[in-house]
């Protein structure tokens, strides 16, 4: 096999030294601590999902299993490995078992199809994809599987929970436990995670144990949990939010449950609530409003909800109200993002923080600037450009030189491309973005990614790919695009779309034929420049 790019993710040595006396980094591991809850709480419940209740000891039974047998097919520790697998149990074994092998998790999620899994496979070199035979949406994995070995030479193998077909079953992995290797370096990187895509395809996010492990440590406890929670997994389970803010990931360190819904519908989630007395879970701002709404029926019992966490998109302020009155949980906004700093509003704080502001940075050391276009700092209370710098926010992409000279400052910041404001006590307020995504209830879409793909149709001359406001969605997403030869008509495109294999989130909700693009008397303008204008113009004629 040839050498792959090495995975690295570095904090110079002075903010390293800073974070571990200040005992933020504490040499733990993925491994480690899953070995030590148990060690400790072997009988105590860990996951429950899918028909299956495992303990602490079944699963770490099951993920040494699934180590020994990926290091058994021939992997080798720091191959990386696409995981695309939803909230079903075996997410669990099959990471942990990564994990323990000295494998790295590429997490992909659910909804991504070939154009988005070939990317993070070139990206990373994956040697290997495992997913379900089928979703919980019934979609399935292994015509995927055989277009992504086309697509991927280098992926060695394929393993599949369920009816493998002719590849791998996951069910069937095992091995030599005594061929496990040591524990990993804590500062070694644990896996990759992809960012939201402001600009192009996704990127890959190297995150470190130490540094994972230090953010949902701290999430736990503001977020009051402990080994008597019950964590409900309801959004994909591979993405950060519920992995990390606390997340499945924070419940699991404390020694807490798992509960996995394979669905976020209220029909699936309040079920699951009344019956296994979910205490925590984590919503986008328009699954809190539906789940607000179909409390009011009140045909279930949700006492047990302490803690609602809302995030991944903006939660105005009415939004907030209705789902805190709505709701008996406490409500607690978080802002956060892959590639490292989270926000939280505190369980004790007062109402009007709560409802109003996206909270404040986990870490003491978490530093914040809020700058202008020159980068110079604003005054306290205006909008400006959040960087973020700190113990849990990444300093490099893997394998993307041009991204990382343009997302990084140069001593070290993270160019968050959010617009925020910062109220005294540190809270802040998002007020947009520089970039040119959409956040479709949380989901994130490039619009270059989208025009990219608009602009491989024969029929089509331009296209420019703007977010319009949207009642439910927060935003959608809207096409426009100047037609050449035979006009295109939007179902029809909408369908070609779809046959590209990308998402079905990142499919144009609308689709507006133009003749032109406006050029200004100067002459032309920014792609940037270019989408403002066509998204004034759309919502003008609204
Ligand atoms: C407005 N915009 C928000 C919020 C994220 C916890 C919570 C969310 C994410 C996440 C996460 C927002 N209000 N409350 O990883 O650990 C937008 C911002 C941000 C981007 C990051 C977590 N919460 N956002 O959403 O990597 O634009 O992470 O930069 O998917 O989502 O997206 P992502």
């Amino acid at each position: 096999t040839p050498a792959l790019i090495p995975l690295r993710q570095e904090w110079p040595p002075e903010f390293a030294a800073r974070y571990r006396a200040a005992g933020h980094w504490r040499g733990e591991t993925f491994p480690g601590f899953l070995r030590q809850r148990a060690a400790e709480r072997p009988e105590a419940l860990a996951v429950i999902g899918g028909g299956q209740r495992w303990t602490y000891a079944e699963l770490h039974a099951r993920a040494e299993a699934a180590a020994a047998g990926f290091l058994a097919l021939g992997l080798r520790p720091g191959e990386r490995v696409v995981v695309q697998l939803g909230n079903i149990p075996e997410f669990f074994p099959a990471v942990f078992g990564l994990f323990l092998a000295g494998l790295v998790p590429v997490y992909a999620l659910p909804a991504h199809r070939i154009a988005e899994l070939a990317h993070f496979a070139a990206k990373s070199e994956a040697s290997a994809y495992i997913a379900a035979a089928r979703g919980t949406d019934g979609f399935d994995h292994r015509p995927l599987a055989r277009a992504l070995r086309e697509a991927a030479p280098g992926l060695r193998h394929v393993v599949i929970v369920g009816e493998a077909e002719e590849f791998t079953a996951f069910e069937s992995l095992d091995g030599d436990r005594a061929a496990l290797p040591p524990d990993p370096d804590p500062a070694s990187v644990a896996f990759l995670q992809i960012s939201g895509g402001t600009t192009g395809l996704s990127k890959l996010i190297p995150r470190t144990h130490d540094d994972y492990i230090y953010s949902f440590r701290a999430s736990n406890e503001i977020c009051g949990v402990t080994a008597e929670s019950v964590f409900l997994v309801a959004l994909p389970a591979a993405h950060n939010f519920p992995m990390s803010s606390p997340g499945h990931m924070g419940a699991l360190y404390a020694g807490a449950r798992v509960v996995l819904s394979p669905t976020p519908s209220p029909e699936t989630a309040f079920p699951l609530i009344a019956q296994e007395r979910v205490t925590i879970t984590g919503l986008v701002p328009p699954l809190a409003l539906l789940w607000a709404q179909a409390a009011a029926g009140g045909r279930h019992d949700l006492s047990s909800l302490e803690v609602l966490l809302v995030g991944g998109a903006k939660l105005t302020p009415e939004a907030a109200r209705r789902v805190q009155d709505a709701l008996p949980a406490r409500l607690q906004q978080v802002f956060g993002m892959a590639e490292g700093l989270v926000n939280y509003t505190r369980l004790d704080d007062p109402d009007p923080i709560v409802l109003e502001t996206q909270g404040r940075p986990i870490s003491p050391d978490d530093e914040v600037r809020i700058v202008d276009d020159l980068g110079e700092e604003v005054p306290e209370g205006e909008p400006g450009y959040l960087l973020a710098r700190g113990p849990y926010t990444i300093r490099a992409y893997h394998n993307d030189d041009a991204a990382n000279a343009r997302s990084f400052t140069p001593d070290g910041f993270y160019r968050t491309g959010d617009v925020v404001r910062r109220l005294p006590g540190g809270y802040l307020v998002v007020q947009g973005r520089a970039g040119d995504h959409i956040n479709r209830a949380g989901e994130k879409i490039s619009a270059e990614e989208i025009e990219d793909h608009l602009l491989a149709h024969p029929n089509v001359f331009d296209a420019a790919v703007v977010s319009v406001p949207d009642e439910f969605l927060g935003e959608r997403s809207c096409a426009f695009v100047i037609p050449q030869g035979e006009r295109p008509r939007a179902p029809a495109l909408k369908a070609w779309m779809r046959g590209r294999g990308i998402a079905e989130f990142k499919v144009p909700d609308q689709i507006v034929l133009v003749e032109a693009f406006e050029t200004t008397a100067a002459g032309k303008i920014s792609r940037r420049e270019l989408r403002a204008r066509l998204r004034a113009r759309l919502l003008a004629q609204e």
